[in-house]
């Protein structure tokens, strides 16, 4: 791990030097070995991918960004009211902009002394939207976590307030489990005070759910086919994206979007990096992501298992997307803190 200076008000913290490239390893190698091929979505996001992904936000098939704008903007007051001090931390920040209507919402409140703690795995992202958000807020400082938010969660520093932020319904890209391990490990940061600011995207008609995944400018099957020339850069491997058609479709049963790359032809490849080569048969699928869609009941269902409770519920005339404020339910905050002291052997 490495700090760097950038600026007197920010600060870089890098986590990932040591561990992605295996965690890369080992999960490709699990992933175009299982029965159901899969590589996890998290590796979308190299620089090529982080931009393709801020292209989808603009299009106007992809409501979810823009809708999740709105919310925020309509909200932004009410969330920032009594958040004068403290650490603003966006998991998963990306280059996007979402960010500024809780933070011109809070300077327009008070002389607010708030540090910006953007979590991201795409360094080029995360410094690019930082040293934009220094020029607009004189007041701001930033310390930027390049890491990635399933693995590092422990370098997030906890000595302030915390308001956390997960927006874009980037919860949705995990599975079950892995989003109430996730939520846990939020949970055990936050104090009684603070709080987490949850965007989700919710169940709505197939044609809306699946226009959003299948663009007509072919802007997300190219998101979907560039994990394979991270591959490609990464692992040595020698994936031809015309190979592989881009599918996405909503899975009914499962509540969830799937996107999958699903092979026009017999794909050999070789995957040098991990000495490994497959043989992927005309019509078979790589399934690169889930985005699970919900529906109140089951949000606060998750949050619920978690340990933490909604506080606050926001959402757009057609309630298409949610804003969930949630802090600690009461019994955890005193679970924690009884466990911490055992720790501590108190
Ligand atoms: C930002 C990860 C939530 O699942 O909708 C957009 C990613 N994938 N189009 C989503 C995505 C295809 C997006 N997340």
């Amino acid at each position: 791990m490495n700090h760097t200076l950038i600026a007197e008000r920010m600060e870089i913290v890098n986590c990932m030097n040591d561990t992605f490239h295996n965690d890369l390893k080992r999960d490709v190698l699990k992933g175009l070995t299982a029965a159901q091929r899969f590589i996890p979505s998290k590796y979308f996001y190299d620089t090529r991918g982080s931009n393709l992904f801020e292209e989808i936000c603009l299009l106007p098939e992809y409501y979810l960004t823009r809708t999740e704008l709105s919310i925020l903007k309509d909200a932004a007051t009410v969330i920032m009211e009594n958040f004068q001090e403290g650490d603003l931390i966006e998991l998963g920040s990306g280059a996007n902009w979402k960010i500024r209507t809780l933070l011109d919402a809070a300077y327009k409140l008070y002389p607010a002394n708030i540090r910006y703690v953007p979590v991201d795995v795409s360094e080029s992202a995360l410094l690019g939207a930082s040293k934009r958000l220094l020029e607009i807020y004189p007041d701001l400082k930033v310390l930027g976590i390049v890491a990635d938010f399933t693995q590092h969660i422990g370098q997030i520093p906890v000595e302030r307030n915390k308001l956390f932020v997960f927006l874009g319904s980037t919860i949705g890209n995990f599975k079950e489990e892995d989003s109430n391990i996730f939520l846990k490990n939020i949970a055990c940061l936050m104090g009684p005070d603070d709080r987490l600011l949850l965007g989700i995207d919710m169940v709505k008609p197939r044609k809306t759910l699946e226009g959003a995944y299948n663009d007509t400018q072919g802007i997300t099957s190219e998101f979907n086919k560039n994990v394979l020339s991270v591959l490609n850069r990464k692992l040595g491997a020698n994936f031809d994206s015309d190979h592989f058609d881009h599918i996405a479709f909503l899975n009914t049963e499962k509540e969830r979007v799937e996107m999958h790359l699903q092979a026009n032809c017999n794909v050999s490849a070789e995957i040098k990096g991990l000495d490994l080569s497959v043989e992927i048969k005309k019509g078979e699928t790589i399934h690169t992501e889930i985005s699970r869609k919900f529906s109140r009941e089951s949000a606060e269902k998750m949050v619920n298992k978690a340990g933490l409770k909604t506080t606050r519920w926001f959402s757009d005339p057609k309630g298409w997307v949610s804003l969930v404020e949630l802090g600690l339910q009461p019994q955890t905050y005193t679970d924690l803190k009884e466990k911490q002291e055992v720790e501590n052997g108190k």
